[in-house]
């Protein structure tokens, strides 16, 4: 049963108000989903925290042990919106897939996830200005035994890759040809690890800072990891909000401008391993194909 969406609050965990219960679920203390005020900014600034998307993807996004959420989106995130006078994450793991579709029904007020930005997307939501850019990865078995280095490879064998539910590898591998039997979702990356680790796929993809966090923590030495994939695109992933929040975007761009320019984007992004620089050679424009 795919992952759909579950809620987590930040560490130290408050205790769940009511307000804070029914704003996660999308509606507001009087039980409609809460207005779409005229001001995104002030709507979130009265409900006193933002309620973030997130997939658990470190170093994208993950909850510690503790139940603190952090990674590259969620620091960058509460960064930002503590000085734009919001205090408080409150976060939901969501699969990628369902993303979109929630911020869409106004379950999250931000995904700040690693939401690769692609034309198809900016059709559905809007951007920020990219943050978290990488290449794609396999995860493979030792010495590549099925020589996959790229999605066709996968295509012209009887290989099986695994993938992140609605994420872009599924994409990528499904345009490649890659009949849909032989694309396999895993719900997280541990589960999509412990498929390959058992031979139940060929090959697990993820971007390249994910599969290489999951290895390092693996410790197994029957696996590697492949990347760049061939003929796959760097990506630039930004914060995703509902079409109708342009004055949210706005603000949460203004913010992040601001900190490219200090250098303190660098800095967060950095130690999580992400090229801060890289974010800045490429424009939301140029990754969505137009306006956005
Ligand atoms: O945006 C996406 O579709 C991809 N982003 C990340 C950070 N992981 C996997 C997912 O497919």
């Amino acid at each position: 049963m795919p992952l759909a969406t579950r809620s987590v609050l930040r560490a130290p965990t408050r205790l769940a108000t009511a307000g804070a219960v029914l704003a996660l679920l999308g509606l507001s203390s009087a039980g409609t989903a809460p207005a779409a005020a005229a001001d995104a900014v002030e709507r979130v600034k009265e409900q006193g925290f933002a309620r973030i998307a997130i997939a658990n993807e470190p170093p994208y996004t993950q909850i510690q042990s503790d139940g603190k959420v952090t990674g590259a989106g969620p620091e960058l995130a509460r960064e930002i919106f503590k000085r734009l006078g919001v205090p408080e994450l409150v976060a939901s793991v969501s699969e990628y897939g369902a993303m979109i579709p929630g911020l869409q029904a106004r379950r999250f007020d931000i995904v700040d996830a690693g939401l690769f930005i692609k034309p198809e997307r900016c059709r559905a939501v809007i951007f920020s200005e990219p943050n978290l850019c990488d290449a794609e990865a396999f995860a493979v078995k030792k010495g590549n035994p099925r020589n996959l280095t790229s999605f066709a490879d996968v295509k012209s064998t009887d290989a099986k890759v695994g993938v992140p539910g609605g994420g872009s590898e599924e994409r990528l591998a499904l345009e490649a040809g890659v009949p849909r039997d032989r694309v396999v979702v895993a719900p997280d990356g541990q589960s999509g690890l412990k498929m390959l680790q058992d031979g139940r796929i060929d090959a697990y993809a993820l971007p390249t800072l994910s599969i290489r966090d999951l290895l390092d923590k693996a410790g197994d030495e029957n696996l590697e990891i492949v990347t760049p994939v061939k003929n796959t695109p760097i990506y630039c992933a930004g914060a995703a909000f509902n079409k109708q929040d342009t004055a949210l975007r706005d603000a949460y761009d203004r913010v992040l401008a601001e900190m490219k320019k200090s250098g303190e984007f660098q800095k967060i992004v950095g130690s999580y391993g992400f090229p801060g620089d890289a974010a800045l050679m490429v424009t939301r424009e140029e990754l969505c194909g137009g306006k956005n």
